[in-house]
């Protein structure tokens, strides 16, 4: 490694839920770090993603989709969005979905005029718009309303356009030693992905309120004891009325949860491993700080 000349820092992917931030932010990882899905409001937390190259290491922050928060944990979510952007960022990613209404990020743009990094403003979803001029259209907008260092028009989902993002933020980043020991690729445990990727599983396979009402704890989480790692997990739901849509007749819904969770968590850890799921009413969890504190959600309750 040579000291003198390596550069790290903190790039933060700031942008609306269902941008395609945690799918940049897997795709610029080279892996499956980040939940997916076509529901707005997937990403809860922030999560980083460490990427090595010769003479950098850029951290990546995946934060969860800017919004006006209704509920408590909500404001968790939004409060993790200020951290990221206000306290790590050296450089911001300001994803803009090429395809929604451009208008809807006017909360996100007062808030990114107060930061002091660079930000890049990367137009994403780019595969689904044929006309140039839109693109053009969009960039100049933009630029009325924020100071950016660079544009970039990217496909995240289809790979095109992330390179080059990735060396560009690898060259404005300041001279610093890594913060991360090099093979290092996250910050959180295995069991924390686990709980990610059956979450991810919900929202893929529930509709309506569902998915947001619940959140997934691992109650076990055992590696090499006999052939097979075992998981055992508790979803939560916050009213008796959602346990049975869970279960679904006869358990079937339960069981193909059961059986998709566990081939994505086996995907994700690259060995063997048994999911079981348990559902519990926590009745409205979303709003109770105690239970979102219990939970790992970062609450910082208003002051009276
Ligand atoms: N066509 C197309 N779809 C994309 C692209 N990037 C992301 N998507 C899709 O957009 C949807 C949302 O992607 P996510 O990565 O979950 O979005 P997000 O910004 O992380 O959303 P939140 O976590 O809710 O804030 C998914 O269905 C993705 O497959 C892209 O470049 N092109
Ligand atoms: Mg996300």
């Amino acid at each position: 490694m040579d000291e003198q000349n390596f550069k790290s820092g903190f790039a933060v992917l700031a942008g609306l839920p269902n941008a395609g931030k945690s799918t940049l932010l897997n795709r610029l990882a080279g892996g499956l770090l980040s939940a997916v899905t076509p529901k707005p409001q997937t990403t809860r937390q922030n999560i980083l993603a460490i990427c090595e190259g010769e003479n950098f290491q850029i951290v990546f922050v995946d934060t969860p989709g800017f919004l006006k928060a209704q509920y408590k944990l909500q404001q968790t979510m939004a409060a993790c969005v200020d951290r990221a952007v206000d306290e790590d960022a050296d450089v911001v990613l300001f994803l803009v979905d090429a395809t929604a209404d451009y208008a809807a990020n006017a909360a996100l743009v007062e808030k990114l005029k107060t930061v002091y990094c660079p930000i890049f403003l990367v137009i994403n979803k780019t595969d689904l718009v044929k006309d140039v001029e839109t693109l053009e259209a969009l960039e100049a907008r933009v630029k009325t309303d924020l100071k950016i260092a660079k544009t970039f028009r990217i496909s995240a989902s289809k790979g095109v356009g992330t390179e080059k993002l990735k060396q560009a933020v690898a060259e404005i980043l300041p001279p610093s030693p890594p913060y991360f020991p090099s093979g290092q690729w996250t910050d959180r445990w295995e069991r924390f992905y686990a709980a990610e990727f059956i979450r991810e599983q919900i929202f893929l396979l529930y509709q309506k309120e569902i998915p947001y009402s619940t959140y997934v704890e691992i109650e076990k989480f055992t590696e090499n004891l006999g052939p097979k790692n075992f998981v055992r997990a508790n979803i939560h739901v916050e009213r008796e009325s959602q346990k049975p849509i869970l279960i679904g007749k006869k358990g079937a819904a339960i069981a193909e949860l059961r059986k998709r969770a566990q081939k994505r968590v086996e995907e994700f850890l690259g060995r063997p491993c048994r999911v079981e799921l348990n559902v519990v009413v926590s009745p409205d969890w979303r709003n109770n700080s105690q239970l979102l504190e219990k939970f790992g959600y970062i609450v910082r309750d208003e002051q009276p």
